[in-house]
């Protein structure tokens, strides 16, 4: 039988992974944006661009980009600008990219909505800021990405 002190290094080896990644389903990725006072009707747009960016996987970290850069997280934040790998790198969210890589996507969607103002002064659409949305998340049956979700997912993407 294992020592207690072994039991606990084990116990915290099995532990680490779950606490530090996760991977979300839709309508727990909606829960949560809405509770980090996501526009409603936003909301399908988002849980599509993250479905097609890290299969919402909070830990997702991109293959190399055309110019070297990679992209980190369940929104797969670019490293060239918005979040930094080495410390004296550019960071305009002002994170580490490993931030973006953890459970906890909160500070990953404010720096997104970050990415999505400053892209929507360039473009006049936030989203654009993602490949995906253009491929996947701009079209009218979105809500799709929602609609098996509680009934005021649903009232929020027949909203839209
Ligand atoms: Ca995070």
């Amino acid at each position: 039988m294992l020592s207690p002190r072994a039991n606990l290094f084990y116990l915290l080896l099995i532990a680490i992974p779950l606490t530090t990644a996760k991977i979300f389903t839709k309508c727990e990725l909606a829960e949560k944006l809405r509770a980090l006072k996501a526009p409603p009707e936003d909301i399908p747009t988002w849980v599509c661009i993250a479905e097609h960016e890290s299969r919402l996987d909070t830990s997702a970290v991109g293959p190399p980009n055309g110019d070297g850069s990679r992209d980190h997280g369940l929104l797969q934040i670019n490293d060239r600008y918005w979040c930094w790998v080495q410390e004296d790198g550019p960071a305009a969210c002002g994170n580490k990219c490993s931030d973006f890589e953890d459970d906890d996507i909160r500070d990953d969607f404010i720096c997104a909505r970050r990415v999505f103002r400053a892209t929507k002064r360039r473009t006049g659409n936030g989203f654009t800021a993602w490949v995906v949305y253009g491929q996947h998340c701009n079209g009218p049956d979105v809500g799709r990405y929602t609609s098996e979700c509680s009934a005021v997912a649903k009232n929020e993407t027949t909203r839209s």
